[in-house]
């Protein structure tokens, strides 16, 4: 009896302790983990840290091959479907490099690749636990969000589960754009970055309700050593039927009290087995 008492409290206190401090796994980010004002995200809390816009650093996309023609998703027009879209270069990187709207994006890459890589300007360490951030979406009636393979600082591609995503409560209100050849007769896909920025564009369908659905991934996991940089990632789609749609990506800076926190609590960890 005693020690099956002893047993259970030695088993609390190894959860109590390492709880706030877990690391190494892709945690699922659903409705408890971020803050938003309408469809823009102003914070998301992970391993009990928030990070904000001050703390996470968009990537700058630095190259694109698309699965179909339909790789841009933009705020809602309110015009229809078939309607000509004039969105700048520098509007169309926005989708994911600017801002924080999860109604907009850069949607459905292809298998290759290159199907969509990114760089940070701050590269971003790999300190304990979660350092990279993914927001996509997925039609709201029962299915999961999409599965895809990602590669960081040019190593190998690991695939990240479609089922390790949470569920937030954000549903877009958003429109599909197509690429379209130079005639504006026909829809293409695009083939590189240029295409995406360039191409002439039509409204592919008017109105996109669909959950957003995020997740934070451990650099670790991925084949990055402790503490190194990662100042790039590359996504590809899993297959022709999961082609991930980014709404949000970002890269999370360690506040200095995540750092600190991490550090105590290895300590503590540290004295209680010493005993
Ligand atoms: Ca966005
Ligand atoms: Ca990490
Ligand atoms: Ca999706
Ligand atoms: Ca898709």
């Amino acid at each position: 009896m005693k020690t099956n008492i002893t047993n259970t409290i030695v088993a609390a206190s190894a959860f109590l302790l390492s709880a706030p401090f877990s690391h190494g796994a892709t945690v699922a980010l659903g409705t408890s983990s971020i803050v938003r004002s309408g469809s823009l995200l102003t914070s998301v809390t992970v391993n009990s840290t928030t990070y904000t816009s001050a703390t996470m650093v968009l990537p700058t996309i630095s190259a694109f091959a698309g699965g179909n023609s339909t790789t841009l998703l933009g705020p809602d027009s309110g015009q229809n479907n078939g309607t000509v879209i004039t969105y700048s270069a520098a509007q169309r990187r926005a989708f994911l490099e600017t801002d924080f709207d999860l109604n907009t994006g850069i949607i459905n890459p292809s298998t290759a690749t290159d199907g969509l890589s990114g760089t940070f300007s701050t590269p971003i360490k790999n300190t304990l636990g979660t350092n990279f951030v993914l927001f996509e979406i997925a039609p709201t009636v029962d299915q999961l969000a999409d599965r895809f393979f990602i590669s960081f600082n040019g190593g190998s591609f690991f695939e990240v589960a479609g089922t390790a995503y949470g569920k937030t409560n954000f549903t877009t209100n958003s429109e599909t754009l197509d690429t379209r050849n130079a005639a504006d007769n026909g829809s293409i896909t695009a083939g590189t970055l240029n295409d995406l920025l360039t191409s002439n564009l039509r409204i592919q369908t008017n109105f996109i309700d669909q959950s957003v659905w995020g997740i934070g991934l451990d650099f670790s996991d991925y084949g990055v050593a402790a503490d190194a940089d990662v100042s790039s990632f590359t996504i590809r789609a899993f297959d022709a039927s999961n082609r991930v749609d980014p709404v949000f990506i970002a890269g999370l800076i360690p506040e200095p009290s995540v750092a600190l926190s991490s550090v105590l609590g290895l300590a503590m960890i540290a004295l209680r087995r010493k005993r």
